[in-house]
């Protein structure tokens, strides 16, 4: 029997921002926490363009996990300019941050957000990523210098793949967290409307399906979303908007063919995130620098 006097481990709540190099596995890093897909993945760097918050509801806390884009040195245009903003502010807003960072030693990137953290003076966790991808030995030597260069609260090997060390993450982001009320919905998953995720998981589709000419000038904006009853599907039309006429015709593909598996592809997985049949239509418009336009940029959304 527990004693009368035994208090129950505080509550504990807050913002905690996932940084680091472009595709280190954050975005797989949330969805693994949280246990739901929000964010999307891909092979190519820079495939997070905005933040995404995605709640861990860990019982007795909550880690607000705000998924940023990977850190560029130096932006080339508005598009760049906006994604280091959106990782500034994340770090700037956040009550803690996790550092993800894939099992070799720290370089200038790392150094950077390592000073950065430091800065906002933040507690940190640092998630060694991919740990399936090397040898055991090789983590030895880069914990122990991480560990030299920031007092991380703790440094916690990961495989998303292998679904290892994720437990352990997890306590480190409560140590790491203020004890605090919830300040979350306990039922909330994201701060992201469907209709963010779902052109999310379009522009997913897109930086899987295409070489690099076509995913880095692509955004993506869904122009109607309509929810039905019953057993008729919800209707929704997305478009893509692409730079440069060839780069419509690489999209649409012979015949139509190459759009219409980015559909395939995409439309099960807004499915299953809606739980909803989904009837999806994919158009394709050129809006030559949009790129360059912060204004195009925000109506992604
Ligand atoms: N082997 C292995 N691959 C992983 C693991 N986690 C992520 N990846 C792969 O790493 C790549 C990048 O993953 P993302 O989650 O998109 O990485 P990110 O850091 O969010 O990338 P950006 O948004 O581009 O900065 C994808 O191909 C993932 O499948 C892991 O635990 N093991
Ligand atoms: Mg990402």
């Amino acid at each position: 029997m527990k004693a009368m006097s035994e208090n129950p481990a505080p509550h504990r709540s807050g913002l905690a921002a996932i940084v680091g190099r472009a595709n280190v596995g954050k975005s797989t890093l949330l969805n693994a926490l949280v246990g739901r897909k929000l964010s999307i993945v891909s092979a190519k760097p820079h495939t997070t363009r905005r933040q995404l918050l995605g709640v861990l509801q860990g019982g007795d806390f909550q880690a607000g996990l705000l998924d940023t884009p990977g850190f560029l040195r130096k932006g080339r245009d508005a598009l760049d300019a906006a994604m280091a903003r959106e990782l500034a502010s994340a770090l700037a807003d956040a009550d803690a941050a996790l550092l993800a960072a894939e099992p070799r030693l720290p370089g200038d990137v790392e150094r950077t957000l390592m000073r950065q953290i430091a800065h906002a003076g933040t507690p940190a966790a640092l998630a060694i990523t991919k740990t399936d991808s090397v040898p055991k030995t090789r983590l030895l030597p880069v914990i122990a210098r991480y560990a030299e260069e920031h007092p991380f609260t703790e440094i916690v090997p990961v495989s998303a793949a292998e679904n290892d060390g994720l437990d352990r993450l997890a306590n480190a982001l409560r140590a790491c967290l203020p004890e605090r009320e919830p300040l979350f919905p306990p039922d909330m998953l994201t701060n992201r409307p469907a209709r963010f995720l779902v052109a999310e998981l379009v522009r997913e589709k897109v930086f899987e399906r295409y070489a690099d000419e076509v995913p880095y000038d692509a955004a993506v904006e869904i122009d109607a979303f309509e929810e039905r009853e019953g057993a008729a599907p919800d209707y929704v039309r997305a478009v893509i908007y692409v730079d440069k006429p060839s780069q419509k015709r690489l999209l649409i593909g012979k015949g139509g063919g190459a759009l219409k598996e980015v559909g395939t592809l995409a439309r099960p997985e807004i499915e299953s995130l809606t739980g909803r049949p989904v009837y999806l239509e994919l158009w394709v418009k050129v809006n030559s620098k949009w790129r360059r336009k912060p204004g195009f940029i925000h109506r992604e959304t």
